[in-house]
């Protein structure tokens, strides 16, 4: 089994993150158009969480991999996950990312998990590209539940 697939919405930090956990630094990422596989991190685009037509698609793709991480970024005005979404992938270890903890406060942070707590997961980890404690902190909780290093 590959290690994980990280889902969510449009410019939360999905592809920089992906890079990151592959120990791929200062990588350029556009826009992400296709599912793009990165090493044993698999990149979707945002689309993949925010238009239903996608979902099935996502279903297939999640087989081989261990751990889907649904991503949102510390501050948000407007993102929808669909309540209990991860409930549709039962046979997969299920965490929360909350992004650029950098430029938010404790209060976006608890924001996050309400919506992540609604979306189905209870297990949710903070990051910044900038706190690269926080990226390690990650990679290592990756391992654990994929047994892989
Ligand atoms: N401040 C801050 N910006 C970040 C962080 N992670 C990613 N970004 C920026 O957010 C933007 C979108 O990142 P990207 O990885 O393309 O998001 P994606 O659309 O979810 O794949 C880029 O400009 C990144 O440099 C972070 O931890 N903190
Ligand atoms: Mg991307």
């Amino acid at each position: 089994m590959k290690k994980i697939v990280l889902l969510g919405p449009q410019r939360v930090g999905k592809s920089t993150l992906a890079n990151l956990l592959e120990g791929k630094k200062d990588v350029l990422v556009d826009k992400t158009v296709v599912p793009e596989y990165i090493g044993d991190v698999l990149d979707t685009p945002g689309e993949y969480i925010e238009h239903r037509l996608f979902f099935c698609r996502f279903q297939v793709l999640v087989a081989e991999y261990s751990i889907i991480g649904v991503v949102v970024p510390c501050k948000f005005d407007n993102i929808y996950i669909p309540p209990n979404f991860i409930s549709m992938f039962p046979n997969k270890k299920h965490i929360g990312i909350i992004t650029k903890t950098d430029i938010g406060d404790k209060q976006d942070i608890e924001k996050c998990r309400a919506l992540l707590n609604q979306a189905g997961i209870d297990e949710c980890y903070e990051i910044s590209i900038y706190d690269p404690e926080s990226i390690q902190r990650l990679k290592n909780i990756i391992d654990k539940y994929t047994n892989k290093k």
